[in-house]
């Protein structure tokens, strides 16, 4: 009796370790219902599953936890073990952030994914001399003008309320002559619906999250630069972890990569419908405003060269810029 008590205590203690728990804090930006989201969502349970239940990844979508430019300096301070960043938040602090964010340096998904690929160590150096790991990115689909104007050249955007997301979209709008107003996605239909703002540059899936179409009647479809996420890990948090969990999470991380790139191209079509359906006016943008966007952007890509040393030489050069 005494010996099967205690076999009973020793199976307990097993049980209790197995299911020793460490539970990790996500911050991201987007709605739950974005493709970025549901795939973060789809990772959290890849590891849950392969780690049967060892690391839980607690998702916080829609900028609950934190504001998409404070995800990054909480996943470096440990506040969260692991965050979603939109990178070219980050071109004031490394123009490396932002190569993604440059009009026409790279543009489609096969540009995209050429860039990445030259991009990644040098993220990876980046955010390693801040105690981080990059995990993995995922694209939003291409870039192009929400606006009720009739756009013919740049000229007609002289003067549009322009919601900038980054230094760079800050930037093409002052190239313009556009007042431009820095506003994340949470806060985004709030500011078309109070008017601080009547323009902006971004996706389908954001214009289609936010209900741009209850404001904004057309979006001219540019296509002038892929920006990605980046899902980022603390390193010491990650270093706490035993071998197997750290295996199982860069697996799930490398799985979310894959996916996340092909659920955004295949989703691109997607939202475009959706926009439609909803009575805005995809609009192919006529020769002459494409001509300018790309004179800015050969501007931009200028400036962004004279601060971006060699490693900005590097990912221009691999366009034969
Ligand atoms: N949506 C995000 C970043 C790029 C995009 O497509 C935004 O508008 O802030």
């Amino acid at each position: 009796m005494k010996a099967l008590r205690l076999a009973i205590a020793a199976i307990a203690l097993v049980s209790t370790s197995a299911i020793a728990q460490t539970k990790w804090d996500l911050p991201a930006a987007y709605p739950a219902t974005n493709f970025h989201t549901e795939n973060i969502a789809a990772f959290a349970a890849d590891v849950d599953k392969a780690t049967g239940g060892k690391l839980k990844i607690t998702v916080h979508p829609g900028a609950s936890l934190f504001k998409a430019p404070e995800i990054k300096r909480a996943v470096q301070g440990g506040q969260a073990q692991i965050g979603e960043i939109l990178l070219v938040n980050f071109g004031n602090e490394d123009p490396i952030y932002e190569a993604d964010g440059i009009p026409f340096l790279a543009t489609g998904y096969d540009g995209a994914r050429k860039l990445y690929v030259a991009q990644k160590p040098m993220l990876e150096a980046r955010l390693a001399k801040q105690g981080m790991m990059l995990l993995y990115t995922v694209p939003w689909p291409p870039q192009g003008i929400y606006t009720n104007r009739d756009l013919k050249s740049v000229e007609d955007m002289k003067g549009l309320k322009w919601r900038a997301y980054s230094p760079a979209t800050a930037k093409l709008a002052q190239l313009v002559g556009a007042q431009p107003v820095t506003i994340q996605v949470a806060e985004l239909a709030q500011a078309m619906a109070t008017g601080v703002m009547d323009s902006y540059m971004s996706s389908g899936s954001t214009g289609y999250d936010t209900k741009t179409f209850e404001y904004i009647k057309k979006w001219y479809d540019t296509q002038a630069w892929v920006p990605k996420n980046a899902v980022i890990v603390n390193k010491k948090a990650f270093d706490a972890l035993d071998k197997a969990t750290q295996q199982a999470l860069l697996k799930a991380g490398a799985d979310a990569e894959a996916r996340g790139w092909k659920v955004s191209q295949e989703k691109n079509d997607w939202y475009k419908q959706k926009l439609t359906e909803s009575g805005l006016t995809i609009v192919t943008p006529p020769d002459q405003l494409m001509a300018d966007l790309r004179k800015i952007g050969d501007l931009m890509l200028a400036e962004w060269l004279k601060k971006s040393g060699a490693d900005g030489k590097a990912l221009a050069a691999a366009f034969g810029k």
